[in-house]
């Protein structure tokens, strides 16, 4: 199915002038609007293939209706979400629920959805049927020489299909670790997952970059090989410059200052992305901003005012992407809602009047510094999203629009309603 841009034409029509009025009211008060506009209209946020589906717990797996059968189904997915927000240009590939059988089609039919190819990601935390070796204890920090070279081998095949889509990057999750107090040499764990990574580092092409993702417990639970954003710096330090820090919101133990992890890691060249997703307990996976939204703007702050004091493109210098999953919604509305959500978060932060700010803080005056950052998170610039979206062809309401046009009855109707999709 693929959303025609006049069905948009028809729904934004209906709802202008009520936009327009909540537009003009905002609008007024924006001193750098036409900034703020131009920035959020190039800004796209990656979806990732494995989201598409319904996921699951433990305890089970809901499948929803209609869902895509085949990578094929899944860029149509992300095509539709894409026409409808404009904000969501490409799709991130997990091989192997994702191998793209014949390259050059399948990157044809993405652009025609006017998408790309973001990261590809590896997977060594679970065995595949075909397999010699087990990933039972682990697979770059492996113990066994030969389970770990079977996983470097992985990883460079992974790199061979995203090369072939026009990816331009490798994200490395390792669910490496372990369950027991004795059960590991954590240095050994930490060196060979170094050795390894560097094999893998040697055989990225020029222009690529490989993303260390960390992550303090689960699958294993007394430990994990990359733990936190200390051992990803350690070791995408080591490698060199193509290897910087991945930070998954939901990976943090409670209570981490994420906004000040992503300011550190700024600030030596080494964040370089985001898997978005927001978490009540542990990596929930929850839909962006169900949660928390407060601490999602007070991460956006640190990242514009990083990324700024560094002259970065915002839209182009950091992988952003989505890493959420869930049970009980329709994966295309929760990634609607998950894409609106960081996109409220970054124009907040765009509207935080930095020079004040730093005024404040150079005079400890707190109260005012937590006045300007509220002022920012407490304007509502749900309009700005829409009237950005609006100048380029996506519609108002996205997630409205979505149910008015009767997507998912649509693609039930296509693809039946016990279609599941692979993934997690
Ligand atoms: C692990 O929890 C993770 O965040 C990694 O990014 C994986 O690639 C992804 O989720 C899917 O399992
Ligand atoms: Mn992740």
């Amino acid at each position: 199915m693929k959303i025609e841009n006049n069905r948009i034409d028809e729904l934004n029509h209906l709802e202008l002038k009520a936009h327009r009025r909540k537009f003009d009211f905002v609008a007024e008060d924006i001193a750098a609007l036409e900034d703020v506009m131009t920035k959020l209209a190039a800004f796209n946020v990656a979806i990732p293939s494995w989201a598409l589906g319904t996921g699951g717990t433990r305890f089970g797996r809901f499948s929803g209706t209609g869902e895509p059968r085949s990578l094929e189904e899944k860029i149509e997915d992300v095509g539709i979400i894409h026409a409808l927000n404009k904000s969501s240009n490409s799709i991130s590939l997990h091989i192997p629920w994702d191998i793209p059988g014949d390259a050059a089609n399948i990157k044809a039919l993405a652009s025609e959805h006017g998408l790309h190819f973001d990261a590809v990601n590896s997977n060594t935390f679970q065995d595949q049927k075909d397999q010699n070796l087990s990933y039972k204890f682990g697979s770059l920090h492996h113990v066994d020489k030969a389970v770990r070279k079977q996983a470097v081998e992985h990883n460079i095949e992974v790199i061979k299909y995203g090369d072939e889509l026009g990816s331009k990057a490798l994200s490395v999750w390792l669910a490496d670790g372990s369950n027991f107090p004795g059960q590991l040499n954590f240095r050994h764990a930490f060196e060979n997952t170094l050795e390894s990574l560097r094999e893998i580092y040697d055989a990225l092409p020029a222009d690529w970059k490989v993303w260390v993702e960390y992550k303090p417990y689960e699958p294993n639970f007394y430990s994990t090989t990359i733990g936190d954003w200390g051992q990803a710096y350690l070791l995408s330090t080591a490698l060199g410059p193509k290897a910087q820090t991945l930070v998954d919101l939901g990976h943090h133990l409670q209570g981490a200052n994420i906004e000040q992890i992503v300011s550190l890691l700024l600030m030596k060249d080494n964040l370089a992305g985001f898997h978005f997703n927001d978490s009540k307990y542990s990596d929930d996976d929850l839909t962006v901003g169900s949660i928390n939204p407060y601490q999602l703007f007070l991460i956006f702050n640190e990242l514009v005012e990083g990324m700024d004091s560094k002259g970065m493109d915002h839209a182009t210098s950091i992988g952003w992407m989505i890493d959420a999953s869930h049970n009980i919604k329709d994966p295309i509305e929760d990634l609607i809602q998950s894409v609106q959500a960081i996109k409220i978060a970054y124009s907040q932060a765009l509207l935080v009047d930095k020079q004040a700010l730093l005024t404040a803080q150079l005079n400890n005056d707190v109260v005012h510094a937590q006045e300007i950052l509220q002022h920012a998170y407490r304007t509502d610039v749900r309009p700005l999203i829409a009237e950005a979206s609006f100048r380029i062809g996506g519609a108002l309401d996205p997630l409205k629009a979505y149910r008015s046009l009767g997507v998912r009855e649509n693609l039930i109707r296509e693809r039946g309603s016990r279609s599941v999709a692979r993934g997690l």
